[in-house]
């Protein structure tokens, strides 16, 4: 398989850790969205929507939008599961994934912060008040969730779909300096994840089209 990532991308960081809990093989191709390499007719003609992630699968098929990447991982490949087994308990644990995935990202995302700015003319600090209110208002109600856990993980001694779309959004929240502070078990539950190898490996940091500035 290959997916076609950006380092920087939250949506391409859920794959890449998904790919990593299943232990799945895969190639990375990076996708430059600084340089509009995702509106190239070249991945236009793989994902006409010119957004990362694309799964490109070895039928040969590309499929897009990370969350049915990650659901067709999960059923194309169930060992080990990201979700909990019992009916109803999974279909909490979707809730929280489609929280992050519906009701954050995309009020969050590259093209509506530079549509804020560019277009509408806001200021930077209107832009990043903007960032922070979405973050802190979708992180509030995660906050509850995950310190209902009874173990380290959401699905106990493991971590599954919820860690997968979590912790990009913790990323990306660092990076536009959004104060965590009132999100302790949110902090603690990314400084435990970023001790597995999917997650270490996934990071925005460790990637092949990673600058040399923002490597660690
Ligand atoms: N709902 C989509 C969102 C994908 C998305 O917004 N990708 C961003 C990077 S995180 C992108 O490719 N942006 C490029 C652009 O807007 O031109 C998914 O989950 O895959």
């Amino acid at each position: 398989m290959e997916l076609f990532s950006y380092f920087r991308s939250t949506a391409a960081y859920r794959v890449r850790i998904a790919l990593g809990l299943k232990d799945l093989e895969h190639d990375i191709v990076p996708v430059n969205l600084v340089s509009g390499e995702q509106r190239s007719e070249d991945y236009l003609s793989r994902n006409p929507q010119g957004l990362v992630p694309a799964l490109a699968l070895d039928s040969g098929e590309t499929l897009g939008q990370s969350t049915a990447i990650l659901e067709w991982l999960e059923e194309a490949h169930p060992y080990p599961s990201l979700y909990p087994q019992e009916l109803l308990e999974k279909a909490k644990h979707r809730a929280l994934c489609q929280h992050i995935a519906c009701d954050i990202h995309p009020l969050n995302n590259l093209r509506v912060l530079r549509y804020l700015g560019d277009t509408l003319k806001l200021e930077k600090t209107q832009v990043d008040a903007w960032y922070a209110h979405w973050i802190q208002r979708g992180f509030t109600a995660i906050e509850k969730t995950i310190g209902g856990f009874d173990d380290a993980y959401s699905l106990g001694q493991n971590p599954g779909m919820i860690e997968a779309f979590l912790i990009p959004q913790v990323f990306n929240a660092y990076r536009f300096n959004v104060d965590l502070s009132l999100f302790p078990n949110i902090v603690a539950m990314d400084k435990r994840c970023q001790t597995l190898p999917a997650f270490a490996k996934a990071h925005p940091s460790r990637q092949s089209d990673t600058p040399q500035e923002e490597r660690s």
